[in-house]
């Protein structure tokens, strides 16, 4: 285990973004899920944010009732010429009941609308490029199998930090005592996690991991905040919205902002303190930890920066 001065020692310093910009505008493709509704409102935070140019999503697993909800979204938003891939479109249907009460009175069809995940991915990522990840890493290794996937940056939900990487004062009590811990995004194809993870065609990696995460709630607090700002865009808007639909449910008073973070963290890494890592899974518990690494080009978040979280994700025009 490392000691405390090791701990304290082992900062990553962060690059600068400016590689992924063009006209302003960072790069950005999304790849995500849609069981928690986190990743669709990081979907209409992407749309709008002033910082971002986002080139194509791409779904997990891609089922056509999740091709048809994200066709209808992108239609609300003129981006109808997004492309949009998919990894199985026959797996079983993807799309989450709370999604279907976003836009109530629409009939939303099911479509088969969609590429290949993989052939979207080598098409829109390159050195100039910043792939956030939601789900499961199945589209990106799919595109690494080809042999021909260049990535400059890749910014990933999922992944943990234990007792080792993480100072005592910034760990959550939840996770005090745990060197590895079950991570869905990683855990649900383990296989596809080891094929991003030893690949070099991807320049950075950062990961945003639960030990992180799980200390984020959007509560009614942020709720009111939004509310004073919702109607400078279409995208704060819609997460208005659909967050006034999730706190409808009784009783609950804060929802995980997981996704969110994450691609808050790609537009703005100094959010987040990071350190230098590799990630591992444990053969036996199959849970994931990290240990720091000399030369790694992966980064795992240690904590992060509330104030500037907020500002990013409210940012408008
Ligand atoms: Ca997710």
């Amino acid at each position: 285990m490392a000691t405390a001065d090791k701990i304290s020692e082992s900062y990553s310093t962060i690059s600068n973004s400016n590689d992924f910009l063009i006209n302003g505008r960072l790069q950005i493709v999304f790849d995500m899920e849609t069981s928690d509704p986190d990743d669709f409102i990081t979907l209409l935070f992407l749309l709008g944010h002033p910082m971002v140019h986002l080139k194509a999503v791409t779904i997990v697993p891609g089922t056509p009732d999740q091709i048809g909800f994200l066709r209808y979204v992108l239609d609300r938003f003129n981006r109808s010429d997004l492309s949009l891939g998919v990894f199985n479109m026959n797996a079983k249907p993807a799309l989450s009941k709370f999604h279907l009460k976003i836009y109530e009175n629409t009939s939303i069809k099911e479509s088969t609308e969609a590429l290949d995940g993989s052939n979207v991915l080598l098409k829109h990522c390159d050195e100039k490029t910043i792939l956030i990840c939601g789900g499961p890493l199945k589209n990106v290794a799919k595109a690494i199998q080809t042999g021909q996937f260049k990535l400059g940056r890749l910014v990933a939900q999922g992944g943990f930090a234990g007792d080792n990487i993480v100072p005592e004062e910034k760990r959550l009590s939840k996770f005090n005592g745990r060197i590895t811990c079950p991570t869905f995004n990683l855990g649900a194809d383990i296989k596809a996690a080891k094929i991003v993870l030893d690949y070099n065609g991807i320049k950075e990696k950062f990961f945003v991991s639960k030990n992180v995460c799980h200390g984020i709630l959007y509560t009614k607090d942020t709720h009111k905040q939004l509310e004073k700002i919702k109607d400078k865009s279409q995208s704060l808007q819609e997460i208005y919205h659909v967050m006034s639909i999730c706190f409808k449910k009784p009783g609950k008073n804060g929802k995980a902002f997981h996704d969110p973070l994450t691609a808050c963290c790609a537009i703005d890494l100094s959010i987040g303190q990071w350190k230098d890592v590799q990630l591992y899974m444990d053969e036996k518990t199959k849970e994931w930890g990290s240990i720091i690494s000399e030369n790694p080009n992966i980064k795992i978040i240690v904590d992060y920066d509330h104030e500037k979280f907020l500002s990013t994700l409210f940012a408008y025009v």
